[in-house]
C-alpha cells in the first residue's frame, strides 16, 4: 500500500501552526520530515499522527488529515466518550465513530482504555437491544461492522515499528466473534509487536502449526463463545505444552474464558481485558532477554 504523506503546509494548517514552526521542530529532531526526489519536504501520515499524539498539539482542522471535521467538544461535552460512541454506533454513523475513536487516540489516550472503557461497554449496551425489538439486531450487526472498520483504520495508522517480536492469535474453534481478537492484535501492535490476527473460529492445530513456523513471543486465544469445552480444554493443554517448548507464551482472555476452567500453568496467562493483556505483554518482554533477531523491525 502506498504511504500517505502530508506537505508541511497541510500539517501546519491542520494543527494551526506556521510552516516555520514545523521546520524548527524538524530541525530539533521532534518531527521526522522526509524529502521527495525533487527536494520537497513531506511528512508521513504515521509520523504526523505520532507527533500530534506525543506533542499534545491540538488538531484544529482534522479534515485536512482525513480525520473528519466534527468539533466534538462543543457538541456534546456532557456525555462520556463511551456514551458518545454508543449513540454514534446506535445511529450507524461510521464517520462519527471513526472520528471519535481517532480523536481519543490522538489525544493520547491509551488504546487499551479506548477499547475497554469505550468500545467494549458501547457494544455491550448495543447487545441488549435485540431483546426488545427486531431493529436491535440490525443495529447490532451494523455497529459491529463499523467497529471492525474503525479498528482496521486505527491499526493502519499505528507506527509500524515492531521491536518486541511477533505475536499471533485468534478466537478459538467454534467462536465466531471477530472484534475481540482484532482488538488484541491492534493493542499488541500498539505495544510494538508484529501482531498477526488469524481471526475467528481457528482450529487449535492451525495456530500451533503457524506458531511452530514463526516462533512468536506471544500466541493469544480469545474465547467469547464456548463449544465443546472439554475437547477444547484438552487441545489447549497440549497447545500450551508445545508452545512452552519453544518459549512462546499463551495469553488467553475473552468473556467466556472462565468457563474453560484451565489448570494453572506459568506459560498460560489469562487477562480480563485489553489493559491486562498490555500489562502481561509488557511483563513478558521485560523478562525476556531480547536477541538481535527478535529486536528487528518487521513490516
Ligand atoms: C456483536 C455481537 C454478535 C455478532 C458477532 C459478529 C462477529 N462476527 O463477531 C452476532 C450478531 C453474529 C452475534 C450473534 C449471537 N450473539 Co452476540 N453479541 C454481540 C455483542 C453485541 C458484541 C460482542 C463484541 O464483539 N464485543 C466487543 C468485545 C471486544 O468485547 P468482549 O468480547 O467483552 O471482550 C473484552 C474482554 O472479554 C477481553 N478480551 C476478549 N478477548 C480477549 C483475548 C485476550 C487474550 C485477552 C487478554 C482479553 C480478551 O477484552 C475485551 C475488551 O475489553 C455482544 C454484547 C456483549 N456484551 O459483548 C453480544 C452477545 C455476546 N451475544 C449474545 C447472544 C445471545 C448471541 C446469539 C445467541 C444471538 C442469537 N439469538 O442468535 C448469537 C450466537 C452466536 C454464536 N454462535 O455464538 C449474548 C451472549 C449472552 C451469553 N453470554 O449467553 C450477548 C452478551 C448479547 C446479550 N446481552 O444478549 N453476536
Amino acid at each position: 500500500m502506498d504511504k500517505e504523506f502530508f506537505t508541511p503546509r497541510t500539517l501546519g494548517d491542520a494543527i494551526g501552526v506556521s510552516q516555520s514552526s514545523l521546520k524548527r521542530w524538524a530541525d530539533k529532531g521532534l518531527l521526522n520530515v522526509e524529502k521527495t526526489a525533487g527536494g520537497h519536504r513531506r511528512i508521513g501520515m504515521e509520523e504526523a499522527l505520532r507527533f500530534i499524539r506525543e506533542s499534545g498539539v491540538t488538531v484544529v482542522k482534522p479534515d485536512l488529515l482525513g480525520l473528519g471535521s466534527e468539533d466534538l467538544e462543543v457538541q456534546e461535552d456532557e456525555l462520556s466518550s463511551a456514551d458518545r460512541l454508543y449513540y454514534a454506533l446506535h445511529s450507524g454513523d461510521e464517520t462519527r465513530v471513526r472520528s471519535l475513536v481517532l480523536n481519543q487516540y490522538l489525544d493520547g489516550r491509551p488504546l487499551y482504555e479506548i477499547f475497554d472503557e469505550d468500545i467494549q461497554p458501547a457494544m455491550a449496551r448495543i447487545g441488549l437491544l435485540w431483546h426488545d425489538e427486531v431493529s436491535g439486531i440490525t443495529i447490532e450487526h451494523r455497529a459491529h461492522d463499523i467497529c471492525l472498520q474503525v479498528l482496521a483504520d486505527l491499526r493502519f495508522r499505528l507506527p509500524r515499528v515492531f521491536t518486541k517480536g511477533t505475536a499471533i492469535g485468534a478466537a478459538v474453534p467454534g467462536d465466531p466473534y471477530t472484534l475481540p481478537t482484532a482488538m488484541v492484535s491492534t493493542a499488541l501492535r500498539g505495544e510494538g509487536f508484529s501482531a498477526v490476527n488469524l481471526g475467528p473460529n481457528l482450529p487449535i492445530e492451525a495456530l500451533l502449526d503457524e506458531a511452530k513456523k514463526i516462533k512468536p513471543v506471544i500466541a493469544w486465544l480469545s474465547v467469547s463463545h464456548l463449544r465443546k469445552a472439554h475437547i477444547l480444554r484438552t487441545e489447549i493443554k497440549e497447545l500450551a505444552r508445545e508452545l512452552r517448548e519453544q518459549n512462546t507464551f499463551l495469553v488467553m482472555g475473552g468473556s467466556q474464558i472462565h468457563k474453560l476452567r484451565l489448570d494453572r500453568d506459568p506459560y498460560v496467562l489469562i487477562g480480563k481485558n485489553i489493559h491486562e493483556l498490555v500489562s502481561i505483554s509488557r511483563g513478558l518482554v521485560a523478562n525476556i532477554p531480547q536477541s538481535s533477531e527478535s529486536k528487528g523491525e518487521f513490516s
